[in-house]
């Protein structure tokens, strides 16, 4: 049976460097497709989508909501040669109801074990129009080494050198952060893979660069030392989410490779200005997530926010603008202020206003958004800095 998994294209944030990295949700969600299944998989932002390659079912694999028009659009296209489509991802749970109209089948949940059910079910003409695993998380036993080799390598490289590959070290988070969506998709409990499977996993894994995708590896200390324990063999540099403050748990990320972290920094307070130093100190360095537009930032803070990026020394920023996403307690109090512009999917996409922000006009907002990109990268361009991030390893 010729099984082709898609994921669909989606703009990047406009002034980021063009860069793509390798998908992680497909490749991981392929692993437990069973084995007499033949898997194809094309990634839409850096390949053409084979529509006409004689395909018994077709996957849509979406992380992104500004993913869904595109990939409405592919649906389409393939239901309209007669070939059924499911879709699964992060952001056909964000969005079940409204996949639903687009598409013949939607998987709602984590894929681990479920997959044999799925296949069979079309086998025997018996596709379900919903497959519901919402409340029913699968034993992080069952999360084999994602499956690489369905990637084509050579895509995902920037300027001659190779991007990270992602990997995955645990599910679910205990942190319920305002913007953010991970608690609703993977709950609340923390829930660590096995340290054999991880062990497993990275020996299989041939690129010495790693972006570790796990919400925050700060959730738990002595499973972080744990897990820097086992990384450390490998012999990789990664980036992540952020590392516990904890100079046991520091030291015990460098000795594994640690790069840099992404670090969120909405404000100018010494918690931040310390956070970002000790990181230096470490060596490690640092790439603010920086969101424009909360309701705590007048258009002065926004300025002087920019200023303090600057003197704490971020290696690197991206400047997002602050997108109240489906399933996040910042979508609840806008829709409760009446304070939504818009639910047009294409729009969420980080660096348009989608909601009234408290102390601008949305127009003047957007404004900042360039302002703050062109301001941090005027004396040093985005490029030299990534070079220079590049080089520490
Ligand atoms: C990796 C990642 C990225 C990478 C993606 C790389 C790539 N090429 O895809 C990068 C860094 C590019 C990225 C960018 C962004 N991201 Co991001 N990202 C993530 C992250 C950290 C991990 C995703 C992941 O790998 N999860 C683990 C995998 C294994 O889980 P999964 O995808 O759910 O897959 C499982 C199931 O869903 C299922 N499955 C998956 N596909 C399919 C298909 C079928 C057919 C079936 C049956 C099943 C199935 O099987 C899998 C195994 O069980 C998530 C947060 C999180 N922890 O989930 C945010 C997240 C997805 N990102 C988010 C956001 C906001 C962004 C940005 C918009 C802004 C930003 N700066 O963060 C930007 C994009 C900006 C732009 N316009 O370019 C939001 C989503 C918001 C939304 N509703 O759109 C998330 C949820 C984080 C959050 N804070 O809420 N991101």
């Amino acid at each position: 049976m010729k099984f082709l998994l898609v994921y669909p294209s989606w703009p990047k944030l406009e002034h980021q460097t063009p860069f793509t990295l390798p998908p992680h949700g497909p490749i991981v969600m392929a692993a437990a497709i069973p084995s007499w299944v033949d898997v194809t998989f094309v990634d839409e932002n850096v390949d053409e989508i084979p529509f006409d390659g004689g395909w018994d079912f077709v996957g849509l694999s979406m992380m992104l909501t500004s993913q869904q028009p595109r990939g409405f659009a592919i649906a389409q296209e393939f239901m309209s040669r007669g070939i059924k489509v499911i879709a699964g991802g992060i952001s056909v749970m964000l969005h079940a109801d409204e996949v639903q109209k687009h598409v013949d089948s939607v998987f709602y949940g984590e894929a681990e074990g479920r997959l044999e059910e799925v296949f069979n079910d079309f086998t025997n003409g018996k596709l379900r129009s919903r497959y519901d695993y919402s409340l029913n998380f699968p034993d992080t036993e069952l999360i084999g080494p994602a499956r690489r080799l369905i990637l084509d390598h050579d895509k995902y490289a920037y300027k001659g050198v190779r991007m990270v590959d992602l990997f995955h070290a645990s599910r679910g988070c205990r942190f319920n952060c305002y913007p953010c969506c991970t608690g609703y998709l993977g709950g609340r409990t923390f829930r660590p893979r096995p340290m054999h499977r991880v062990a497993e996993e990275l020996a299989t894994i041939d690129n010495d660069k790693l972006f570790v995708v796990d919400n925050s590896l700060a959730q738990d200390k002595v499973w972080e030392i744990e897990l820097f324990k086992t990384m450390a063999p490998f012999k990789k540099h990664w980036c992540c989410h952020p590392i516990q403050d904890d100079d046991e748990v520091l030291a015990a990320a460098v000795d594994a490779g640690a790069w840099y972290v992404y670090q969120g920094v909405d404000d100018t307070s010494d918690f931040i200005r310390n956070r970002i130093n000790r990181y230096h100190q470490y060596g490690i360095g640092v790439e603010g997530t920086i969101i424009l537009g909360t309701d705590e930032q007048t258009e002065d803070d926004i300025k002087r926010l920019v200023e303090f990026l600057l003197e704490v020394k971020l290696d690197l920023a991206e400047f997002t603008i602050m997108t109240p996403f489906a399933h996040t307690k910042i979508r609840e109090q806008m829709e409760r202020e009446g304070r939504m512009l818009t639910y047009d999917p294409g729009m969420y996409t980080a660096d348009k206003v989608v909601f009234q922000p408290k102390h601008m006009s949305a127009e003047r907002l957007q404004e900042l958004y360039h302002w703050a990109w062109d301001q941090f990268y005027d004396d040093e361009p985005q490029t030299y800095k990534m070079y220079k991030l590049h080089k520490k390893i």
